[in-house]
């Protein structure tokens, strides 16, 4: 029988830092994982050596569906992003293994294509409305078909989600960053510059906004309610989802849809959210929420209620994680979108994706497996340094959801 005979968790710092599981077969057959917690790797990465290594040497890889009980079940404690990012990494690498095995993309195992291409959004932003109507503009020259925008609010000199230098990155500082935020002042200033966009750019495309979990129910309905006339795709959580029935209320006042998803583990964080109907969109993602796997779980579940799907995307996932991404927004029949950001040169040099973007489409091509391998003499170059994503501080001095 073949078997797991060595797994290695490599962690490294190309562009930002990434933690990646390499499963090696006793036929010489490689699988990759993405293990990245943002702000929290080493956890992942011990879990993984210290827990989880042992028990996969001498494994049968083609038992993905077993492995991935025997992970979520064998430890007695369930659930949780470390955990769940954990296993997550094993199984991506099992379906990577077994595509290789069967000389196929990973998209075909899964029930081949119910797609052409994966539509994705991009991210425009500016430090004021006049640099992000540029900005959504370029994006749209780029091809991008749907859009995200997001402004600095000028009462508090900064916001969540906007790009200082080429490429977006907001785990930035070796410990984290406090910033300060004004929800009165998001909720005047927001409304404008989306409805700016559409003054001067127009409806023909999807245009996008993450509120990042800053305001209460009530607050989102208001805002949600306020823009009905610009008709977003969506607007990404906009509360915090650890209470899932707090989204009635939300619902019950406004039409403009609802994604939420990035920070949830598992099937069971999204229950009430989607047999509730409560969400249009579930952002849970193939590293952070138990790998293709279990991610497939939660898209068939979404699919009895209507809902769609909106993986989280941004470049604190690897692109092993974006590539597994694709494979399943292909096959899947309630595909909504794909969040894509483009990775920095140095985390493309150590990995080597045949994920390519073409008219605001991605697609894998037909490499056997993700279609990604990863380069560890250029990972030699990239050391992990230690980086936090920021906190948020109202101009109280309190802390709010980042
Ligand atoms: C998004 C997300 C990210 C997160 C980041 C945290 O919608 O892309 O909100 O930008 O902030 O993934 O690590
Ligand atoms: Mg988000």
């Amino acid at each position: 029988m073949t078997t797991i005979d060595r797994a290695e968790v490599l962690v490294a710092g190309p562009g930002r830092n990434f933690v990646t599981l390499r499963l090696t077969t006793s036929d010489g057959v490689t699988g990759l994982g993405d293990a990245t917690l943002n702000g929290r790797e080493l956890a992942v990465a011990s879990y993984l050596r210290d827990h989880v290594v042992p028990l996969l040497i001498g494994r049968d890889p083609a038992r993905i569906e077993d492995m991935w009980q025997y992970l979520y079940r064998g430890p007695y404690w369930r659930r949780g992003p470390v955990t769940m990012t954990a296993i997550a990494a094993v199984d991506t690498a099992l379906w990577d293994i077994k595509g290789k095995v069967a000389g196929l993309p990973v998209y075909q195992l899964l029930g081949g294509r119910s797609r052409d291409g994966v539509m994705v959004y991009g991210h425009a932003s500016g430090a004021d409305t006049a640099a992000l109507l540029d900005d959504v503009a370029r994006f749209q020259e780029l091809g991008y078909r749907a859009i995200r925008a997001q402004a600095a609010v000028p009462e508090v000199g900064g916001t969540y989600g906007v790009r200082k230098g080429a490429i977006y990155e907001p785990a930035a500082s070796a410990l984290p960053d406090e910033q300060p935020w004004s929800t009165e002042a998001y909720l005047q200033f927001a409304p404008t510059y989306l409805r700016a966009v559409r003054e001067k750019l127009g409806f023909g495309f999807h245009l996008l906004h993450d509120v990042h979990h800053r305001l209460s129910p009530l607050e989102a309905a208001q805002f949600g309610k306020s823009v009905e006339d610009v008709r977003l795709f969506w607007m990404e959580d906009p509360t915090p989802a650890e209470n899932q029935e707090a989204f009635r209320l939300i619902r019950q006042h406004t039409t403009t849809p609802i994604a939420v998803g990035e920070v949830l583990n598992s099937i069971w964080d999204v229950q009430h959210l989607i047999t509730n109907q409560l969400i249009d969109y579930v952002r849970t993602t193939v590293v952070h929420a138990g790998g293709i796997t279990h991610l497939r779980r939660i898209f068939d579940l979404a699919a009895l209620y209507g809902v769609r799907t909106g993986s989280h995307g941004a470049t604190d996932l690897s692109p092993v994680t974006l590539a597994a991404a694709v494979h399943l927004d292909l096959t899947v029949p309630n595909f909504g979108i794909q969040e894509y950001m483009e990775h920095a040169p140095e985390t493309m040099e150590v990995f080597r994706s045949a994920v390519r973007l073409t008219d605001g489409m991605l697609d894998v091509g037909e490499v056997p497996g993700l279609g990604v391998e990863y380069d560890e003499k250029a990972a030699e170059r990239f050391p992990y340094e230690p980086r936090y994503l920021p906190v948020a501080r109202r101009l109280d001095g309190s802390v709010h959801d980042w």
